[in-house]
């Protein structure tokens, strides 16, 4: 493999390992970016979350231009609900529950249009694509031994939510030793406060958790 290269990061610079890097995408389906989805059932402004699209995009493009491993996750459970805990299911109030019917179908059920990945995103071939039934990635996926048998050692992360499925995934990812990134302007929360504590927290203590950049520094200091 080739040297790795340096983004101007913080807490402080990120070495990131031309090809053993891959691009992850959280969650970047319709249930939360468009009304009706399971976003929306939750109460909140789904239109928070859009900024996020056009540099995840241009990330998207930089990986794919470079033959790089790019992973897209979506937050979606079996029809039957058997990788649904009741715990997750009944928590909140929510004006539509996991699997109910809605606007795009059963809420974060595989398959169904509400979980489909927005179309400015979409994979392409050769991508690797995970529904996940929890807010980490790693949690019941096998993403961690196909990471592995790529030779996958550094991640650098987009997606929604930043302070639920991408915190999650980030800290899940931490423990198993890889070094994350968490884009700046590639993710977004539906409360922009815990989106900054986030960035806060995970570089913290000398990247307790990880890094953070905004994606022009990383496009920019790709090979
Ligand atoms: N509710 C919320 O902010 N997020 C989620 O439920 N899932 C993800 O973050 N993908």
């Amino acid at each position: 493999t080739s040297m790795s290269i340096s983004i101007p990061a913080a807490p402080f610079d990120y070495r990131l390992a031309p090809g053993a890097t891959a691009l992850v995408v959280i969650d970047m389906q319709r249930d939360f970016i468009e009304p009706g989805g399971f976003g929306a059932s939750l109460g909140n402004d789904v239109s928070l979350l859009v900024p996020a699209i056009a540099p995840i995009a241009a990330l998207l493009a930089a990986w794919r231009a470079r033959g790089w491993p790019v992973v897209h996750t979506r937050e979606a459970h079996k029809a039957d609900l058997s990788d649904c805990p009741p715990a997750k299911r009944l928590r909140g109030a929510p004006t539509l529950r996991i699997g109910d019917p809605g606007p795009m179908g059963r809420l974060l059920i595989s398959g169904e249009p509400g979980t489909e990945i927005i179309a400015a995103l979409a994979p392409q071939p050769g991508e690797i694509v995970i529904d996940k039934p929890g807010k980490g990635m790693f949690w019941a996926t096998g993403l961690h031994e196909r990471l592995q048998a790529l030779g996958v050692s550094h991640l650098v992360f987009t997606g929604v939510t930043t302070e639920v499925c991408v915190q999650t995934s980030m800290r899940e990812a931490n423990d198993r030793g890889y070094d994350g990134l968490l884009v700046e302007d590639g993710t977004e929360s539906y409360f922009p406060a815990y989106k900054a504590a986030v960035l806060e927290m995970i570089a913290a203590q000398g990247a307790i958790v990880g890094w953070h950049a905004p994606s022009a520094a990383v496009l920019a200091a790709l090979p």
